[in-house]
């Protein structure tokens, strides 16, 4: 047979529809930790002209028999690589024909956490993107959907699958999925499980059993996971009109996973730390993240299962709408201005910045050697920006329009991008050709404006361009919806939010009639994903934070205020007067919403400072701005110390702990003013609050103090004393000790947390808590004698070997370094070219390392 060695990079214009027909697969598994056997049953239908049958399957798997309708394949007619086995045409019949096949594979030897794996004692599955090729040899690719019946054996009292139960007895459980499915969706799961059971009666009547899967004693931290399944199953049919089509819906929680959930068709596999909340364990932003990605994977059973992906290249077709769709879900459970801010901070830090470096790539790439590198933030948070941006074009009916058509017409599809922009076009009427631009196209544009007035006519200029990004040098012009207001002298407001679309490279708009020249309000919402330069000096900008009325728009002008302040203070000039003036107003106006107020007094992070100082042509000086920042919140506590005592003391929550969004408000303004208080009062109320408070969220807060001020050692101690035995408050207490540790002494800190007996490295938790809280004390990584690049890489490497995905996730610590000096760069670029000449580097991590190298070429 002809050599078939499978290419390294896989390209979007090389899609072709699989060549056979799948109508049904079966599966029966007898689990064991060192030898469980697969053995599969895949009924097929041949196409017109007789191709060779390409199976994926991994190298792990032992085949023991493979048959043709009961006949042994010939062993000259298959071939076997390290990725897929083939079966010659003409070993296959022209008539439909059941395959059958039996492997054995190795789940305790599985560290990768990719097919079935052992977590404590709980197997498990993990098929997305490729996983389960490492169960048995499949066309596992998601435009290969078919209906599954599945039998799994084990002396486990839990034995759980897909879809509807069928026939439950010891030791043995047969399941049925009736929604034909890609492979990826397939999902196992057997252990020691309890549940915490509920129902949840849909709108057309079905009932369905909800289950919450944990282990024995967990049960009393699944109720809040639970509360929010059924509120997102409610609001899926209120918003969107989808209702669940499965008499079963499972949830459950292991301890290691590759990443925070799966959406597994009727079971849903979760990491155990977005599903297990108590009141003195987990946190405020633990419990809005663990309503946040319920959500998110139960809305995927539509926005990716009932619709899913034609290729992987079409990943932001699932990713982004149900990013998006669980964006819309917690602004409408909790406050959406607040929602939006958050959302539009994640983006700025984790997507612009993914966007600026050698790692850019639009929504929808064209070319990828490793697909698990590419569950970015660019696919997730910008996929979801362009639907929102696409809604605010088409404005709600239009796009409550499109979804309708979208459901009625694609489900049971594997859909592509030209599929959802055509349902927008077919629906309202619009070309989209210009605005496909947003999926094909990587890089965040910049847009300048500039105002001119005349005559009672107030005309602003607009202009973009797009940096080039790796393989993309050239940007044409895009679509870019562009949200004003115009704020007359007196504060009140003269134009109500109107949607500018912008279409060429320059262009021009003019507001005639009008009495006084006004302030411009632009960007309101952050209405697109791009870069706003306008030259506006501090009074205009601490007007805008005084009276502007979209909260967006207010509280972007607080931030740039302190941006403007804290890049002068980073070049040694001396700033920030505008911005604690203006802050000391907002910090005590009743009138605004406590996390608004929270999220304009935390100040922005060392990490953005350094993006906008980059952004401006400034080489970051990372010690100089840990410097600059700590000096101005010290100049705002010495200059609001009443209010902020007044506040830190009204902003007590009073009875017993709720994680409801009102009161987690006045735990962040009161957090957001204890941390600004210990720049003056030596960490006092940290020690008190850590002492005496009922909830994980104020106690974490205090110990990040504690630790910037290096007198945490009797917290670290009591706390360590207090959760030895729970994984996920032991992970807080890794990653906060490197986090907040003062930068000259993070790498020493890191180095000995990883030489405890508890720093259980295989553990992704517990290596993203020590490495991820690394990376993210901004100074600390970026230690000018390239300490923190070294130590990352030593366990960069030292993780590839056991788990690939993890170890190149992790890399992105690195993916900033062109923008620092020379000095740096050449200890960054040292660490990484060490990793790439590692014999036996994964796929995942070199495609990731040479992308990264590739930059300073
Ligand atoms: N779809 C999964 C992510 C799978 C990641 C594979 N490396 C979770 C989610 O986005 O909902
Ligand atoms: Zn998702």
């Amino acid at each position: 047979m002809p050599d078939q060695t499978p290419q390294p990079v896989k390209r979007l214009a090389d899609y072709r529809p699989w060549p056979f027909g799948l109508t049904e697969t079966r599966l029966d598994v007898t689990l064991a930790p060192r030898g469980t056997v697969v053995r599969s049953e895949l009924d097929l239908r041949p196409g017109a002209t007789p191709e060779d049958l390409v199976l994926d399957g991994g190298a792990g798997l032992r085949l023991k028999t493979l048959e043709i309708d009961g006949r042994p394949v010939e062993p000259a007619q298959m071939r076997r690589d390290d990725e897929t086995l083939t079966i010659a045409a003409d070993a296959l019949p022209r008539a439909p024909f059941t395959l059958s096949a039996e492997v054995e594979i190795d789940p305790e030897g599985n560290t990768a956490f990719e097919g079935l794996y052992l977590s404590g004692g709980i197997f498990c599955t993990q098929c997305e993107a490729e996983g389960f090729r490492h169960i048995t040899f499949y066309p596992d690719r998601p435009d290969v959907m078919t209906t599954f019946r599945v039998t799994v054996r084990g002396d486990l009292p839990v034995l759980l699958s897909n879809g509807n139960p069928v026939r439950q007895e010891p030791g043995q459980a047969e399941w049925h999925d009736p929604w034909p499915k890609p492979a990826y969706l397939f999902a196992l799961v057997a252990g020691d499980l309890v549940a915490v059971s509920d129902r949840f009666v849909t709108r057309s009547g079905r009932d369905v059993a909800l289950n919450v899967w944990v282990r024995p004693g967990d049960q009393d931290r699944a109720g809040f996971a639970m509360e929010s399944l059924i509120k997102s199953m409610r609001w899926d049919e209120d918003v969107y009109g989808r209702e669940y089509d499965l008499d079963v819906f499972n949830i459950v929680a292991v301890d290691d996973f590759n990443m925070g959930a799966m959406e597994n068709k009727g079971l849903n596999i979760f990491n155990s730390k977005l599903v297990l909340a108590s009141p003195d364990t987990a946190t405020d932003t633990d419990y809005e993240r663990i309503e946040a990605v319920i959500a998110h994977e139960y809305f995927h059973n539509w926005t990716g299962n009932r619709i899913t992906c034609r290729d992987w290249f079409q990943l932001c077709l699932k990713e982004g709408l149900t990013v998006f769709r669980d964006q819309q879900f917690t602004g409408d459970l909790r406050s959406a201005a607040v929602k939006r801010i958050e959302d539009v901070q994640v983006l700025r830090a984790r997507q612009f910045r993914e966007d600026q470096g050698p790692l850019a790539h639009p929504p929808r790439p064209d070319r990828y050697e490793e697909i698990n590198n590419f569950y970015t933030a660019t696919v997730y948070e910008k996929g979801a920006e362009v639907i929102g941006m696409l809604k605010r074009l088409v404005g709600d009916e239009g796009y409550a329009r499109a979804l309708d058509l979208y459901f009625d017409r694609h489900d049971g599809d594997a859909a592509t991008i030209e599929d959802w922009l055509t349902v927008f076009e077919d629906a309202t009427g619009r070309d989209l050709t210009q605005f496909a631009r947003w999926y094909t196209d990587a890089g965040t544009p910049h847009l300048t404006m500039q105002e001119h007035w005349q005559d009672g006519t107030l005309t602003l200029d607009f202009a973009q361009t797009t940096p080039p990004t790796p393989g993309q040098p050239e940007k044409p012009a895009r679509v870019i919806p562009i949200a004003v207001g115009l704020i007359g002298p007196n504060g009140d407001e003269i134009l109500p939010t109107t949607v500018l679309e912008m279409t060429g490279d320059r262009q021009s708009f003019d507001f005639p009639g009008l009495g006084a020249r006004p302030v411009v309000s632009v960007l309101r919402g952050f209405s697109a994903p791009v870069v706003l330069r306008r030259e506006m000096d501090d009074a205009t900008r601490a007007f805008l934070l005084a009276h502007d009325t979209d909260p967006f728009a207010r509280w972007e002008a607080g931030r740039e205020l302190a941006l403007s302040a804290l890049t002068d203070l980073a070049q040694g000039r001396d700033a920030g007067e505008g911005f604690i003036a203006a802050i000391g107003t907002l910090m005590s106006d009743e009138a605004a919403d406590p996390a608004f107020r929270a999220l304009c007094l935390a100040l922005p992070g060392e990490e953005e400072i350094a993006t906008r100082l980059a952004d401006r042509g400034v080489t970051p000086d990372p010690q100089a701005i840990h410097a600059a920042r700590g000096d101005l919140a010290r100049r705002i506590a010495e200059a609001h110390r009443d209010a902020l005592a007044a506040l830190y003391t009204a902003m007590t929550v009073p009875g017993d702990y709720r994680p409801d969004a009102a009161s987690a408000a006045r735990r962040a303004l009161r957090i957001a003013a204890l941390g600004l208080l210990s720049r003056i009062d030596g960490g006092e109320r940290a020690e008190v609050l850590f002492g005496t408070a009922d909830n994980m969220t104020e106690r974490m807060a205090a110990l990040s103090v504690l630790v910037r001020l290096d007198r945490a050692q009797s917290a670290l101690r009591l706390m360590a004393e207090e959760f030895a035995g729970n994984r996920l408050v032991m992970d807080k207490w890794f990653s906060v000790q490197v986090m907040a540790a003062p930068p000259d002494r993070a790498v020493a800190v890191a180095q000995t947390l990883a030489a405890r007996k508890d720093f259980d490295w295989k553990n992704p938790n517990r290596f993203r808590a020590l490495l991820g809280g690394l990376a993210a004390n901004h100074a600390g990584f970026h230690a000018a004698d390239g300490s923190g690049y070294a130590f990352t890489a030593d366990w960069l490497a030292r993780m590839d070997g056991a788990n690939p995905q993890i170890a190149a996730r992790m890399s992105t610590a690195f993916e900033t370094w062109p923008r620092y000096d020379a000095g740096r760069r050449a200890h960054a670029v040292a660490a990484l070219e060490r990793i790439a000449a590692l014999e036996g580097l994964s796929r995942n991590t070199r495609e990731m390392v040479s992308r990264m190298i590739a930059a300073g070429r």
